[in-house]
């Protein structure tokens, strides 16, 4: 399990393998730096090496190219799916400044974030389908967080029957991700990452 422990946020990742594969069809990224934390998932279509060539262009582009826009992330990673089989792609970037997280989702990829004391979550949609190589529509959108808040961003091999209640019942990033370990069904490719924002 890879983790992130710093002042400003506390990160926890989980993946693993369609039963049979030795590899991931995911891939995800994290990066950061004292202005902000840069995350990704990446769901290749298929499964395998396969689906692992499309996936594995995200974090190569990010990690040369994380201080460009979200969508002007994405469109690079899109170009690179030319010939491939695509790839679902979501990407967050937390400022720690500003308090400001942007999210931009193509396809089936899942990103919640709670707040202790208050009911609401908050959801982005995703723009529907997956990059392709072909000209894809884009969209960011921008939430502003509080030190506390809870986020789960996942893949589609996680599925959760109430995020809402599973997050609220948790006591952290850490206690987060343990619960799901428990609680999800294995067996698919699946990626999650769990994290508190802190100051
Ligand atoms: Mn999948």
């Amino acid at each position: 399990m890879e983790s992130i422990h710093h002042p400003n946020l506390e990160v926890f990742v989980y993946q693993e393998a369609k039963k049979g594969n030795i590899e991931s069809g995911d891939s995800y990224f994290t990066y950061m730096n004292e202005d902000y934390f840069l995350c990704a998932i990446a769901d290749g279509l298929g499964s395998g090496p396969i689906a692992r060539q499309s996936s594995e262009i995200i974090p190569m582009i990010l990690a040369e190219y994380h201080h460009e826009s979200l969508d002007d992330l994405l469109l690079r990673c899109n170009v690179l799916m030319f010939k491939k089989r695509g790839a679902a792609v979501a990407i967050f970037k937390v400022n720690f400044s500003s308090k400001i997280i942007q999210y931009s989702c193509v396809g089936n990829i899942k990103f919640y974030m709670t707040r202790e004391n208050d009911d609401k979550m908050i959801y982005p949609l995703p723009v529907m389908g997956y990059l392709s190589g072909r000209p894809q529509k884009l969209r960011t959108q921008s939430y502003t967080y509080q030190p506390g808040d809870l986020f789960l961003f996942h893949s589609d091999g996680v599925e959760l029957r109430n995020p809402k209640s599973t997050m609220r019942n948790s006591s952290g990033a850490y206690d987060l991700h343990n619960t799901l370990i428990r609680t999800i069904e294995h067996g698919d490719d699946a990626t999650f990452i769990t994290g508190s924002l802190l100051q």
